[in-house]
């Protein structure tokens, strides 16, 4: 595997570009907004294929590029299951494993800084000099593509959970100085001491340690008990990141806009012909969440599958690919994804599709709205969607398979 260690200087936070040396597939670990740039053209110049986007926990002090990341290179997005980022297509838990290529990252649940905290190991064993690939024994040790793998190799990414000489505060976002005592003692501190520990911070400009070093130096727990370990943590007081405000709910959205809050905006409908009404994506949302109507999906399995899905939405294809004939099984889905009587609100692509769809559901006896703008938002000057208007233009909840 091959490892490169970015930094932002506005929040001390390091990003990791990880990658195999022979497919190129990539992942990227705690990716920053203001870097997305920075990390697309690394990505470009060292040709990779980035495969995933990945975040250690819910950051309190940036956020995340993930889902601009997901949108422009198509990386599928994984959190942490306890961290509440409903647009992760996974949702990590304890012992996953992340594969990139031949190489792959396994999650180790770390609660302490907040709740879902996790951070990721990668091990290499040693094998025989005869079993080294030609390709790369023909290259000399020392160079840069030849990692020397007469040698064991270990990683561990710690994000927040672990810093160099410190660990992440535990003051919010549900966490907790004795879980966090654990997690590093019990977890961290199990893997062998030769660990190369690549923190989610640093805030003096060291860049890596290991677990030997944390463990016999690390001033907030080297030979500390559980008790004065969490006592001392009480008494940091630290100040709140500027930005956690913002930050915590964009990231639970990897990094799309927040919608607008509840009552901003008039959710009223505006009267259509043969349905009951245009409404607003931030609406439909509104409506959503709050239990007030369904969200139906009106588009095809294929942009569903391959564009990219609203979570929680019901499905009702109004016709399908290929050919683009009305879907048939039309009426009885949208009648199972309205079985209780409530109102539907159709999304298609851009907010086309959908009238026809719901004028249907209103002949089938169904209080129906259309979605304006669909999912993608009509095309612009430069046929370019989601630049104007549309649901993941609102910086609405959605994923990707
Ligand atoms: N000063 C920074 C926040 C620094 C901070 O609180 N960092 C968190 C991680 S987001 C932490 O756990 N710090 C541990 C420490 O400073 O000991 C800001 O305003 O954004």
């Amino acid at each position: 595997m091959n490892q490169t260690q970015l930094f932002d200087p506005a929040s001390h936070s390091y990003t990791y570009i990880l990658f195999d040396e022979a497919t190129r597939e990539a992942l990227i670990l705690d990716p920053v907004a203001e870097q997305l740039q920075r990390d697309l053209d690394t990505v470009a110049r060292l040709n990779l294929k980035l495969k995933w986007a990945v975040e250690t926990h819910a950051h309190a002090d940036h956020i995340t590029s993930a889902a601009k990341l997901a949108e422009m290179t198509g990386a599928r997005l994984a959190a942490p299951a306890g961290c509440g980022v409903a647009t992760a297509a996974v949702q990590l838990g304890d012992g996953d494993v992340l594969s990139f290529g031949r190489e792959s990252l396994r999650v180790l649940h770390t609660p302490g800084h907040t709740a879902g905290s996790v951070c990721f190991y990668w091990e290499r064993k040693s094998v025989e000099e005869e079993e080294i690939p030609t390709e790369l024994t023909a290259l000399p040790l020392g160079h840069e593509m030849r990692p020397d793998l007469r040698q064991d190799e270990r990683h561990v990414f710690t994000g927040d959970t672990l810093l160099i000489g410190g660990c992440g505060r535990t003051d919010f976002q549900s966490g907790s100085a004795e879980q966090l005592y654990d997690s590093i003692t019990q977890v961290l501190f199990a893997l062998p001491n030769d660990t190369i520990v690549w923190p989610g911070h640093d805030y003096n400009e060291r860049t890596q340690s290991t677990i030997g070093l944390e463990k016999a130096t690390n001033p907030r727990i080297a030979g500390k008990s559980r008790a004065e370990f969490v006592a001392l943590m009480a008494q940091l007081d630290l100040p709140k990141p500027q930005r956690i405000d913002e930050a915590v709910p964009a990231n639970q959205r990897s990094g799309l806009g927040a919608p607008a809050p509840a009552g901003a905006q008039d959710d009223s409908p505006t009267p259509a012909d043969g349905y009951a009404g245009d409404i607003s994506p931030q609406a439909a949302y509104r409506w959503m969440t709050g239990g007030q109507a369904v969200l139906v999906d009106v588009r095809t399995d294929a942009e569903r599958e391959w564009v990219g899905f609203v979570p929680g939405a019901r499905v009702a294809a109004w016709k399908q690919w290929p050919g683009m004939a009305l879907n048939p099984d039309f009426d009885a889905q949208l009648r199972e994804a309205a079985a209780e009587g409530q109102p539907v609100m159709l999304l298609c692509r851009s907010g086309v599709r959908s009238v026809p769809a719901a004028q249907r559901a209103t002949e089938l006896g169904l209080t129906a709205y259309n979605i304006l703008g669909g999912f993608e938002g009509a095309p612009d000057a430069n046929a370019q969607r989601n630049h104007q208007n549309g649901w993941r233009h609102a910086g609405l909840p959605w994923r990707q398979n």
